[in-house]
């Protein structure tokens, strides 16, 4: 028998020595630390609106809105369970309003985009504006700013909550506070905001009311629809995205909010995708039509096929490829201008 050796039990003994003074070594660790690419926890994953919504459904008679404060299921990565997370970075829920209720009037610094997947009647307030909700519609929630949601319609209405939520609670930056009152006092008529901001003009002396944040915070899916139609029937599409338009704040003609890109993009009946991957991990909610969506990564390789309402999630990193036999129309979000912000933004746009 060889005594253990010299190094090994040198090495092993500074580790415990060390130890209660919360010290530990690099060496053990630099590869796992600087990997020599990004290297997710999070996994690709699914899910069919057709699973979701019976729970939704049982939400809705188990709690009202007034006292969840806001009724959401939340969507979690699989690999990230107990976390509120679908990237390391994004948060995702699916919310429930029935006709008659209020989720209540608060604000926070996380930042909040919906997208309306089932339902029409529903509104958001925001800042004293409400916005109705139709299907395909993308609402903004900026930092900070009050909002509640009501419905004074008479079905169930469903949205995508997309928020930042993972990315604030990283940097410990995040606070919130509840109004004084259940809804708050419309100062503006609706429309107001689409008059001032939605129409490549702007007010000749304004500031930005929501600083960093898109102050249009309702982008109809009628107009956004209506651009990618003309764009497939007059422009050529392209070969990984089909046909694809960014969201914009029209002040800056970035993002819409600081920590989120929005996405919408229509794939023609018979587009097969060729393949891209990128450092910002997705998230997306099919609006019309259905599809495929195949994903590499973390020596897994996974498709699946998407019907309207389903939401899906892509990696960071991940390789992905979206094909449609009959056509389909995605919204989607990720945290591009974080990466972007930081300069460490990469794609790989694959032949
Ligand atoms: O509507 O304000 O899904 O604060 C999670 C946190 C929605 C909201 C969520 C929120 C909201």
């Amino acid at each position: 028998m060889n005594a253990p050796h010299p190094t090994a039990a040198l090495r092993a003994q500074l580790y415990q020595d060390m130890d209660p003074l919360n010290l530990t070594p690099l060496w053990e660790v630099l590869h796992a630390l600087v990997p020599p690419q990004p290297a997710t926890p999070c996994v690709p994953a699914l899910w069919r609106y057709q699973d979701v919504r019976p729970f939704l459904m049982r939400a809705g008679e188990s709690i009202t809105a007034d006292e969840a404060v806001r009724r959401v299921l939340i969507l979690e990565n699989p690999a990230l369970r107990g976390q509120s997370a679908i990237t390391q970075s994004l948060y995702a829920g699916l919310q429930l309003i029935l006709p008659g209720e209020v989720a209540p009037s608060h604000r926070h610094t996380q930042s909040a985009l919906r997208f309306v997947v089932e339902g029409s009647g529903a509104y958001t307030a925001v800042d004293g504006e409400r916005a109705t909700m139709q299907p395909g519609d993308f609402i903004i929630t900026p930092s900070r700013a009050w909002h509640d949601h009501g419905h004074e319609g008479a079905a169930p209405v469903v949205w995508l909550d997309g928020l930042d939520i993972p990315m604030v609670r990283f940097l410990d930056a995040g606070f919130a506070e509840n109004a004084s009152t259940k809804s708050q006092a419309v100062s503006r008529a609706q429309g107001t905001s689409y008059a001032r901001f939605g129409h490549n003009m702007a007010p000749v002396r304004h500031d930005a009311p929501f600083g960093a944040t898109s102050p249009l915070f309702s982008y109809p899916y009628a107009r956004s629809r209506e651009a990618l139609e003309h764009l497939e029937r007059d422009a050529p599409g392209d070969a990984w995205d089909g046909i694809k338009l960014r969201y914009v704040n029209p002040l800056t003609g970035g993002s819409p909010m600081p920590t989120m890109s929005t996405f919408m993009q229509k794939l023609p009946a018979g587009f097969s995708g060729k393949p891209w991957r990128q450092t910002d991990g997705a998230v997306y909610s099919v609006a019309e039509g259905h599809g495929e969506i195949a994903i590499e990564g973390g020596g897994q390789s996974l498709r699946f096929d998407f019907s309207p309402r389903d939401h899906f999630v892509i990696p960071s990193w991940h390789t992905a490829r979206l094909s449609s036999k009959r056509g389909c129309v995605l919204f989607s979000y990720s945290d591009r201008p974080v990466h972007q912000a930081l300069g460490i933004h990469r794609e790989e746009r694959l032949p």
